[in-house]
């Protein structure tokens, strides 16, 4: 059943008639007012008749307007911020009255059937009930932007049934305060043993981890093989220890004040902030997954565009067409994702042929500031996500309290991706526990703020006192997390304490990178190519397959070209061009042009892609030079300056 497409604006001449229409033949009506009438009909206990119609349609009109406004404004009154006691008060969108409902209204029997999960009658208070639950809860959901159908249609499938309620068993609850310890004890060891020193604490977005364990967990049993991750500061000491398993040794020895970074290999003086890592993950029940955090600058969300580009050429190496085995991960702050224009640079590359990697996960971890600027400041819209919109991103905003909504959420997220193969997006609501860096005074400049936070609990204690409230687990058995998780950071610093100074530990390349060395060379390299090569080019260039109807100027031009490089003559520079190309794929090296106007060329000199005239059907020369060729990819690309530059 379609979601419908009602809106708010009725008008009533429109209702009569069509109305009339459908008792005449109700085949004469779209199938949306065809269910909309068999309500009414039903409503009115089978009799709508004339007289009755408009107290019908009252009634039922509030419906599927209240369900509407649901889908699409729930998430104003969902309670997501850990700063706040309360839920925000009911917008006038979700109001009863706001549709001409009452009180008296609640009891009656209405069709709920435009809801999923309630299929035909139902008390009108029952129905509410159940879209309060699904979009009023602690997770907010944002899918009403988006066209397709089908997307719309399988997110309400699964969220509405369950009234998007986390059903997590005991051993993903155990899981989740588990990593959410992790999070929370690395953090403070780090405070007490490295005093002073900066981290960009997770402390009050630990549910990050919970979330990052739920995507590599469920990854094997979705196809996923690989995971690449991009991240700024925040948290990224805590991703790098507990979600990829660098070593505590290797992060403590990079604490400490004999750490040598210049001893590395050349080029590599990263902070311990920037460095990259990868692993071999296994999961609980014996999969495997691929992970990497890719190295990054300062600068934030430039590192975006460098992951998707990873993924891409990642998917081209594994033969990957459907882009199912590789998946980007961005994690990003709340200002950054809404200030830096890289973040929409990015977004814009997410459906386009020569960039497209199926889909991104994206989780901002919302603490609610960037640096000391407040969000009011920081950005024009509701929330620090709206620019997720324009590419029709689903949007889920969770309480960063609610580990269970985070888990649950974070699961169907990776589901969408891999159905749809399109960028999705969580925003975790959290808070910072200290400044900036471990440095900074919050309260000079948010000191109403502060206030609350410094009286909250850590989020695993929070979690914890509730699985030991509903029985789920006894207060021991979270010391006992506790306890072991405390034993393995001793036993690391103890190592690190116990040895020389340590120069740090470099991965290096490994596998097809082998041969990558950091040394140019200006030596000349010998580019000769056979004269076989180049008349076989010259050949392809000016042919074309049957019927093909080029345009009478370029054949001209493909003519000569041919004509030239046979005769050896001198050469412009697109024919030199199309021969370095050319013979480069016969070599079995891939090219791959990006830019505005690469097809065609800024100078009208290249011609990669010949159109046909008549159809407008492209035919690219150099890619049919040899079925054992490498491949030629031209695209023409999106007016982006930064992000285009740092994806391969
Ligand atoms: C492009 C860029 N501008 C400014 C900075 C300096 N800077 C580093 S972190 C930060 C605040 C980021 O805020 P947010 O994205 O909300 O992440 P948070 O630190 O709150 O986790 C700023 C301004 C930077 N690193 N890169």
């Amino acid at each position: 059943m379609p979601v419908p497409a009602f809106g708010d604006a009725y008008n009533r001449d429109v209702l009569e008639d069509t109305y009339r229409r459908w008792q005449e033949s109700p085949g004469s009506v779209d199938a949306t007012w065809q269910a909309f009438f068999a309500g009414v009909e039903f409503s009115g206990n089978g009799v709508a008749k004339s007289d009755a119609l408009h107290g019908d349609l009252r009634l039922q009109t509030g419906v599927v307007r209240l369900v509407f406004w649901h889908r699409q404004a729930g998430h104003f009154q969902a309670h997501t911020d850990p700063l706040s006691e309360t839920p925000p008060p009911t917008p006038d969108h979700l109001k009863i009255e706001t549709y001409g409902l009452s009180e008296a209204d609640l009891d009656k029997t209405v069709d709920g059937s435009m809801y999923f999960g309630i299929n035909g009658p139902v008390k009108l208070r029952e129905l509410l009930a159940a879209l309060k639950a699904t979009y009023c809860g602690r997770i907010g959901v944002e899918y009403m932007h988006i066209d397709d159908l089908q997307k719309r249609t399988w997110l309400a499938e699964r969220i509405e049934p369950t009234r998007n309620q986390p059903n997590l068993d005991l051993r993903l609850k155990y899981r989740a305060l588990m990593t959410l310890h992790w999070a929370s004890l690395f953090e403070s060891y780090l405070h007490t043993k490295f005093v002073g020193q900066k981290r960009f604490s997770l402390e009050g977005a630990e549910t990050l981890l919970p979330m990052l364990d739920a995507i590599v967990q469920k990854s094997p049993s979705l196809g996923i093989k690989e995971l690449v991750l991009g991240m700024a500061h925040r948290g990224r000491l805590n991703v790098l220890a507990n979600t990829l398993g660098k070593p505590f040794e290797q992060i403590f020895n990079e604490f400490e004040d004999n750490y040598l970074p210049e001893s590395t290999k050349d080029g590599d003086g990263d902070v311990k902030y920037h460095m990259g890592f990868s692993a071999d993950i296994t999961t609980t029940d014996g999969g495997s997954v691929h992970l990497s955090l890719s190295p990054n600058p300062s600068h934030l969300e430039i590192v975006n565009p460098v992951v998707e580009g990873r993924v891409r050429a990642k998917q081209r190496l594994h033969g990957d067409t459907e882009r199912a085995t590789g998946v980007p991960i961005l994690i990003h702050g709340d200002a950054a994702f809404a200030g830096q224009g890289v973040v929409a640079e990015t977004l814009n590359l997410a459906n386009l042929a020569g960039y497209r990697t199926g889909g991104t996960v994206h989780l901002v971890i919302n603490n609610q500031i960037g640096f000391t600027t407040n969000p009011r400041d920081a950005r024009s819209t509701q929330y620090c996500t709206d620019i997720a919109k324009f590419i029709q991103a689903p949007i889920f905003h969770i309480h960063g309290e609610d580990p269970e909504s985070a888990v649950y959420i974070t699961q169907l997220a990776l589901e969408y991706r891999q159905q749809f193969k399109s960028d999705v997006v969580i925003d975790l609501v959290c808070y910072r526990k200290y400044g900036h860096n471990e440095g900074d005074e919050p309260s000079f400049t948010q000191p109403v703020q502060y206030r609350i936070i410094k009286a909250k609990k850590p989020v695993p204690t929070v979690y914890a006192e509730r699985l030991v409230q509903e029985g789920a687990i006894k207060p021991e058995e979270a010391k006992a997390i506790e306890e072991e998780f405390r034993q393995r950071l001793d036993a690391a610093l103890k190592e690190v304490k116990s040895g020389p100074p340590k120069p740090k530990t470099m991965t290096g390349f490994g596998g097809r990178w082998e041969k990558l060395t950091n040394h140019y060379s200006h030596a000349p390299v010998d580019t000769h190519i056979a004269e076989a090569v180049a008349d076989r080019i010259a050949e392809q260039l000016a042919t074309v397959p049957d019927g093909f109807q080029l345009h009478p100027t370029i054949k001209k031009l493909a003519d000569k070209r041919r004509d030239d490089i046979l005769g050896r003559k001198s050469l412009d520079w697109g024919t030199g061009e199309a021969l370095a190309f050319g013979s480069l794929v016969l070599e079995g090296t891939h090219v791959r042009l990006s830019g505005q106007d690469s097809r065609r060329g800024t100078f009208s000199h290249r011609h990669a892609a010949y159109l046909d005239q008549e159809t407008g059907k492209p035919y690219v020369p150099l890619a049919h030079l040899d079925p054992n060729q490498a491949p030629f990819d031209a695209y023409d690309s999106p007016l982006s300056e930064a992000a285009v530059l740092v994806f391969k």
